[in-house]
């Protein structure tokens, strides 16, 4: 790491920031449910579905159910939603459902949709540059606030979005490094937007295949941000977590936490799950 005056070492990069995320995850408990009686099983399912079909997408979020692989959970029920109370009412609904006395709580995670303005903040005070502005020039907040929001409108639609239709879900939390020599958040602004810059070029060779959501949870949760990636083909998680491993940003900078896979499941899909097994 190069050495930064006080100045140098600048503040944060600035965010947009959208619905707020919930992971929601559960076990089940197969052997409660192995005694109930058929009709008992069909109302409960009734209920699932009910509660899944109106959580899912409007103007005011949404909402989808994932079955793990594995036994860190059962099911993954990932929310969209305008206001941490907003996810908690829709938590407290499915609650309220007769088969969540079968659902075991297993993992939860909060963050917010984010997208990094690295790009759009440098391409904002370049065209200013270009128009002869500097930064001590009365008029420059003001341009540069005009300029920064035709770079983003476009981002917006991207944080306040649905979630991707496709098949799989890989979900992990993560944090970059605080450590003696590898310090994400002392960099300056101009080597994390480089890093980033390199990190955005290898993660758009899986455009085709893969939708990234990032989700910021500095001050929401354990880690510092939740990642999803979106695929109709699960191996594709793998080649592209195993080729960031070599992106400095990884390399040098990432820590993580669990790995969730889950199958996309529409309500049918899921009490038909349940249901069958
Ligand atoms: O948003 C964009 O598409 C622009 C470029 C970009 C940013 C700003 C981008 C692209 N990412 C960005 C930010 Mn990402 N990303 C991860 C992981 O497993 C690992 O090693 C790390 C987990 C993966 C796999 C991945 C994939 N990205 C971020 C941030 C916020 C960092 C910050 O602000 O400091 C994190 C934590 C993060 C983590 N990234 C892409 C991808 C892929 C596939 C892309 C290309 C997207 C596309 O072009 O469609």
């Amino acid at each position: 790491m190069s050495e930064h005056s006080a100045a140098e070492i600048s503040s944060a990069p600035e965010t947009m920031e959208g619905w707020y995320v919930l992971h929601d995850c559960y076990r089940f408990d197969w052997k409660a449910w192995r005694r109930l009686d058929m009709e008992q099983r069909r109302e409960m399912l009734s209920g699932l579905r009910d509660w899944l079909i109106s959580a899912r997408g409007s103007e005011r979020g949404d909402s989808g159910a994932f079955i793990v692989s594995g036994q860190k959970a059962e099911i993954m029920f990932i929310h969209y939603r305008p206001t941490p109370a907003a996810l908690n009412a829709v938590r407290r609904d499915l609650m309220a459902c007769d088969i969540a006395d079968l659902f075991i709580p297993s993992y939860g995670y909060l963050s917010i949709i984010e997208v990094s303005l690295y790009e759009a903040t440098a391409m904002a005070h370049r065209m200013l540059a270009k128009q002869g502005l500097t930064s001590d020039a009365p008029t420059y907040a003001e341009a540069y606030q005009e300029e920064l929001a035709k770079q983003t409108q476009q981002l917006e639609a991207r944080c306040f979005r649905s979630l991707p239709d496709r098949g799989y879900v890989c979900f992990y939390p993560m944090s970059k490094r605080r450590g003696e020599h590898d310090n994400w958040y002392l960099l300056s602004q101009d080597e994390r937007r480089q890093l980033m810059r390199g990190h955005g070029r290898l993660g758009h060779k899986f455009h085709q295949s893969v939708t990234q959501i990032i989700s910021g949870s500095t001050g929401l949760d354990d880690w510092e941000w939740g990642v999803d990636l979106h695929s109709d083909d699960p191996l594709v998680f793998k080649k592209l977590v195993y080729e960031m491993r070599f992106d400095p940003v990884s390399a040098r900078f990432a820590e993580f936490g669990q790995f969730f896979i889950g199958k996309s499941a529409s309500p049918e899909e899921l009490c038909a799950f349940i249901g069958q097994s």
